[in-house]
């Protein structure tokens, strides 16, 4: 079952501007910061309401975001939406038609489990599937 929206990505070139204007200028409180060395991005996540802000900074530029950025120079990356069981909601999607972009789940920012869904499959929006860990 989706749960709601868990955050939004937002592809970066620059972290310390985008910082200026997410944290700075609008006040946003940034919560955590990671590097998930497997998606070859830097993590800077902000708290707007129940939903996060992930800046998403490229630490290799052949990395996914990486190649975003020298193509489009930053922008709305992804949406992610929070499930209560990554495992069958990939099962159910990948019935339904939509094209999982890995095989099982991998562990992303905050130990979240994760699976992306590509835009192809998704009317043109990057989708991942979350799971919290339990607390
Ligand atoms: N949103 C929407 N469309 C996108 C996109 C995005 N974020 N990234 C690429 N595309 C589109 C391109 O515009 C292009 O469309 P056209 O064929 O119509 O021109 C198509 O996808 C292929 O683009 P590409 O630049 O050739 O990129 P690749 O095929 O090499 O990779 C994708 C695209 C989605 C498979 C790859 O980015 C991927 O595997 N993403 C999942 C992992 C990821 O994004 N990790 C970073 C976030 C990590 C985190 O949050 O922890």
């Amino acid at each position: 079952m989706v749960l709601g929206v868990d955050h939004i990505g937002i592809a970066v070139a620059d972290i310390e501007k985008a910082l200026a204007v997410y944290r700075d200028a609008l006040g946003l409180a940034h919560v955590h910061t990671e590097e998930v060395p497997e998606q070859g991005v830097a993590t800077y996540s902000l708290k707007a309401g129940s939903v996060d802000l992930e800046l998403l900074s490229p630490i290799r530029e052949e990395s996914p975001v990486g190649k975003f950025i020298a193509k489009k120079g930053g922008g709305l990356h992804h949406v992610a939406l929070q499930v209560d069981d990554i495992e069958a909601e990939l099962k159910r999607l990948r019935e339904a038609g939509l094209e999982p972009l890995s095989e099982r789940p991998s562990v992303g920012a905050g130990g979240k489990k994760i699976v992306f869904f590509h835009p192809r499959s998704t009317a043109g929006v990057l989708l991942e599937l979350c799971q919290r860990p339990k607390e």
